[in-house]
Parts: C-alpha cells; structure tokens; sequence
C-alpha cells in the first residue's frame, strides 16, 4: 500500500517539470452573460504548427449550435467583428484547430473568446472570457 503511494508520488514529481517546459496552454474562465447561466472554460493549446482550441460550457441548452469566435477586445468591450472563427458549441463542446494561428497571435492585441445564443440569434452573447497570458 505505501509502495503504491509513493511510487505515485515520485511519478507526480517526476511528470510535473516536463510539463511545465512544454509550450504553455493557456486557460480561459468563460463567465455567463446576459443572464444565460452558462459557463465554462477555453483549453488554448500550442500545436506542432498552430493551435488548439477547447471550449467546454455547462448549462447551455441540448442540441443547438451556439456560435463561437475569438473577437478583438475584451468582455467587458468586444469588437463585433470575429478575428478567428470556432466551431460551433454543440451540447456544451466545440474543438477547433487552427493552423495558421499562433499563440503569440494571441497576445497582439487584447483579445476574447464569445458564445452566441444560436445561429438565429447571433447578437445575444452567453459567455465570454478574456485572452491573458
Ligand atoms: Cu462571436
């Protein structure tokens, strides 16, 4: 039983520091709004040529595509106007890769990550999070 626990242990210590010197993903808080009671969290991850976007939303509603972006601006002021366009949320997941886009991309100006209500009401927004380092 200790054997197991420290081999574990040891393991955790051993696997941390190689991730820390990875490209580092970045995590972005998706808070509600407009009401919405939908929140969640973006997953930004480095790719070998691009990156990987994960958006993971809970209390949205069952089968109905919410658009997503990644806008110029911040929550609090955002640019109508996409920069990066993902794939729809469907029953709270959306995976996106985008090759052509960098982290460093990211980080140029101030950008956000937004979910729309759907397709038919694209102006009302339920989530959104700031892009930070
Ligand atoms: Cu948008």
């Amino acid at each position: 039983m200790h054997k197991i626990a420290l081999s574990l242990a040891l393991l955790g210590f051993a696997v941390s520091p190689a991730f820390a010197a990875a490209p580092h993903e970045i995590k972005v808080e998706l808070a509600a709004q407009n009401n919405s009671g939908e929140t969640g969290d973006a997953l930004i991850k480095p790719l070998g040529k691009g990156i990987e976007v994960i958006v993971h939303l809970k209390g949205g509603p069952k089968g109905v595509a919410q658009p997503a972006h990644i806008h110029p601006g911040t929550c609090a002021n955002l640019n109508p106007v996409p920069k990066y366009p993902l794939q729809n949320v469907v029953d709270g997941k959306s995976v996106t890769k985008l090759p052509d886009v960098s982290m460093d991309d990211l980080f140029k100006e101030p950008m956000a990550i937004n979910v729309h209500e759907s397709a038919q009401d694209l102006k009302k927004y339920v989530a959104c999070g700031d892009i930070k380092k």
